[in-house]
């Protein structure tokens, strides 16, 4: 009896687990288990010994079941221990920071002008936002009397006191970045000139900073042929329309000689516009052939040199793209726009972000 006690009670402590306890169990107090068949034997016994023996048997059995339940309660514990241990997780870590923003839609669309006038041989040409009123003005043949400066709404930076040499000025296009270019690299030449510009005007269709992008070719014999060709195949990229149709109407620059502004047809219907179809027109931009003043200012031989040049507002560009028909969107009522811009309280949070249109 001792022996089966401590045999069984032993076994049970060193049990590893559930499998192992269940065996034990089984071996001992299972149907045919060594306890169960000593309980048998108590039907051959006298009554005297089966008196003695039958208590002590089931004291054994009810002890060994419950060294069976109490050892199977702990090995769960320390499953669960385990598992605490393993599967820890610290709440308390800050969360991992998600990217909120997305590209703005002006710097999107500047990029795409910028790689389909690369595919077609134009490099790019950056320069200053604070310019010379020379390289604003003088240089495009605009004289300081001329009412192009009065038109441009200029922001002149002020002069030291008794400084009386004309102001600098926020350049009004992007014009002076090829004439720098002109000078620096000489003819032949392809660049754009995409950046910034400023003009004193404020309301609901002019902001005082928008964005430009000014193209230029010079070379022995470029004609208004090829800035038709050049205009078109960009717009063909720009608004992934085959059919695209183009209107040159005569206007007039100083810088360009003759001067022509550009209308793409298309169409308006529930308010949405439709590029390359309809019979609508929209002005896209201005163009010319570069004025001989104007090359022979950047160093440019008009006599050997000829070339075209044109200037297109990005800002309205991308809201054309990107289905925005009303100019006066741009910063307020159309949540698209302004969810473009980051403004994104104003919207309902999506997993997505960017635009839904
Ligand atoms: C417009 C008009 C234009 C140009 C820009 C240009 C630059 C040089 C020489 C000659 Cl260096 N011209 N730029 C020419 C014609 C038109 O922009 O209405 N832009 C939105």
């Amino acid at each position: 009896m001792d022996e089966l006690r401590q045999k069984y009670l032993g076994a049970i402590a060193d049990a590893a687990d559930e499998p192992a306890l269940e065996e034990l169990r089984l071996q001992a107090v299972g149907k045919k288990g060594e306890v169960s068949l000593k309980m048998r034997e108590l039907g051959r016994m006298t009554p005297e010994e089966r008196q003695e023996m039958g208590p002590k048997l089931n004291a054994l059995k009810d002890e060994i079941n419950s060294a069976l339940a109490a050892k199977k309660a702990a090995l769960a514990d320390a499953a669960l221990n385990e598992r605490l241990r393993a599967e820890w997780l610290d709440v308390t870590l800050p969360g991992r920071p998600r990217r909120q923003g997305t590209i703005h839609p002006v710097s999107q669309v500047t990029d795409e002008i910028t790689a389909i006038f690369a595919d077609m041989g134009f490099s790019v040409a950056e320069g200053p936002q604070i310019e010379s009123d020379w390289f604003n003005f003088d240089a495009l043949n605009i004289p300081p009397e001329h009412p192009a400066r009065q038109e441009h709404d200029t922001f002149f930076m002020s002069r030291a006191e008794g400084d009386h040499r004309p102001p600098h000025v926020l350049r009004t296009h992007t014009s002076p970045v090829q004439i720098r270019a002109m000078q620096e690299t000489g003819a032949p030449i392809r660049v754009i000139a995409p950046g910034r510009v400023y003009r004193c005007d404020y309301d609901q269709t002019h902001t005082p900073m928008f964005h430009q992008v000014e193209g230029l070719a010079i070379g022995r014999d470029i004609s208004m042929a090829n800035l038709k060709w050049v205009l078109e195949e960009f717009c063909r990229a720009f608004f992934e329309v085959e059919g695209v149709e183009l209107r040159f109407r005569a206007s007039h620059f100083p810088f360009t000689e003759p001067s022509a502004e550009v209308d793409i047809r298309c169409s308006w219907a529930d308010g949405s516009l439709k590029i390359g179809e309809g019979d609508d027109w929209m002005e896209i931009l201005g163009s010319g052939m570069v004025h001989p003043k104007v090359l022979s200012a950047a160093g440019v031989d008009p006599s050997q040199w000829q070339g075209f040049a044109f200037g297109i507002g990005i800002d309205r560009l991308a809201m054309l793209k990107y289905g925005i028909p009303d100019l006066r969107a741009f910063f307020d009522s159309d949540l698209r726009w302004l969810r473009h811009y980051g403004f994104s309280a104003l919207d309902v949070p999506t997993l997505q972000g960017g635009l839904s249109a």
